[in-house]
């Protein structure tokens, strides 16, 4: 039996453990192991949308045991473990498949499709405990419990900018204002996400392919879906793939694109540009975090990185933070700094 102390203590390092995810549409959870003596045997963290999720992660670094040791540990999880297949499969099966005796968490799962996983591990005869989920939890998760409150996709808003704010400048170059190294972590976002929105006048500017790639330009296994807003007709021979995994969202309304982009199951959109639509996202207030790549030059003309209704005075301003929950907030890549913010 383990103590009250030991299963708290394990909470607290299943907190830290889950920090090191990535934020997004999806919840930060950790996971760790202990064995029947209260000894951590193992952690596990989920690094965001599209990743396994931390209970199976923990698993996998479990390795090959028998199903008698299953049997004598426990797993403390931040979340209850999920009961569906989103992205990834259920954690309450793989839990109840690999004989695990106990599972310890904290906070319920909130939301209709995921939640229930408790109830299935106590079927499969697995012990079951819930914890109280502290502040710290709840903090940790606050801005994606407040996204599936509203029921709408948790969007992501990028910007690549020169010091001064700029995207491109006057001639309308804009290409390598960031750095190679930023382009890159920036394809990292694209494979998070379930689709990337940019609107018609970016896609016929730039060209863009608007996949996720390698350094090397390799495709990552991961590829979101495209939707391109407005009302431009775009022209053949792009270099944009017009597959099923397409969409031309003929509205200027960017409330418009979020329904349509919730009916087509998309829960997490990376909104990439340009600054016309970028800029309609934050007035509207459906940014739930942005990542500002800021490049060490300065351009002095050109269009700047947001457009919005400008306020008289400071105090009207739209504030900003780095984001306090993840450990992905402020980043050097190489000549440039990335900040990950919310509101
Ligand atoms: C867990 N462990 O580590 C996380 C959970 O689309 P998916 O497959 O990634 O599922 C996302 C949902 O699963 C998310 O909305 C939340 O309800 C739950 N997240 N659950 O057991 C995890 N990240
Ligand atoms: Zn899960």
């Amino acid at each position: 039996m383990l103590t009250e102390q030991q299963l708290s203590a394990a909470l607290d390092t299943a907190l830290e453990t889950a920090r090191r995810g990535h934020r997004g549409a999806n919840p930060l959870v950790g996971a760790c192991v202990l064995d029947a003596s209260g000894s951590l045997i193992t952690t596990g963290f989920h690094a965001g949308a599209g990743n396994p999720h931390a209970e199976i992660e923990a698993l996998r670094r479990l390795g090959r045991i028998s199903r008698q040791r299953a049997s004598e540990l426990t797993m403390v999880v931040t979340l209850e473990p999920c009961n569906h297949t989103g992205r990834t499969g259920p954690c309450s099966h793989a839990i109840a498949q690999a004989g695990i005796g106990r599972v310890h968490y904290a906070m319920a799962d909130p939301t209709a499709a995921a939640s229930g996983g408790a109830d299935y591990l106590r079927q499969a005869g697995v012990e079951v405990s819930q914890a109280q989920a502290g502040t710290a939890l709840q903090e940790l998760n606050h801005r994606w419990l407040r996204a599936k409150k509203q029921s709408r996709p948790f969007i992501t808003v990028k910007t690549a900018q020169s010091l001064d704010g700029r995207v491109n400048a006057p001639d309308g170059s804009s290409q390598w204002i960031t750095s190679a190294e930023s382009r890159v972590h920036a394809h990292g976002l694209r494979s998070r996400v379930d689709a990337i929105v940019v609107g018609t006048n970016t896609v016929v500017h730039d060209n863009p392919r608007l996949n996720a790639r390698t350094k090397d330009g390799a495709a990552l296994p991961k590829q979101p879906h495209r939707l391109v807003m407005g009302l431009r007709e775009l022209p053949t021979g792009l270099a944009l793939e017009f597959d099923e995994h397409f969409e031309q969202v003929r509205t200027r309304d960017v409330h418009e694109l979020v329904r349509r982009a919730a009916e087509l199951g998309y829960g997490h959109l990376l909104i990439e540009g340009g600054s016309t639509i970028a800029s309609a996202f934050i007035s509207a207030d459906l940014a739930d975090e942005i990542y500002c790549y800021q490049a060490p030059l300065i351009i002095g003309a050109g269009d700047s990185s947001v457009n919005i209704a400008g306020t008289q005075t400071l105090g009207d301003a739209r504030q900003y933070r780095l984001d306090a929950y993840s450990t992905e907030t402020l980043g050097r890549l190489g000549p440039d700094v990335m900040m990950h913010l919310e509101p």
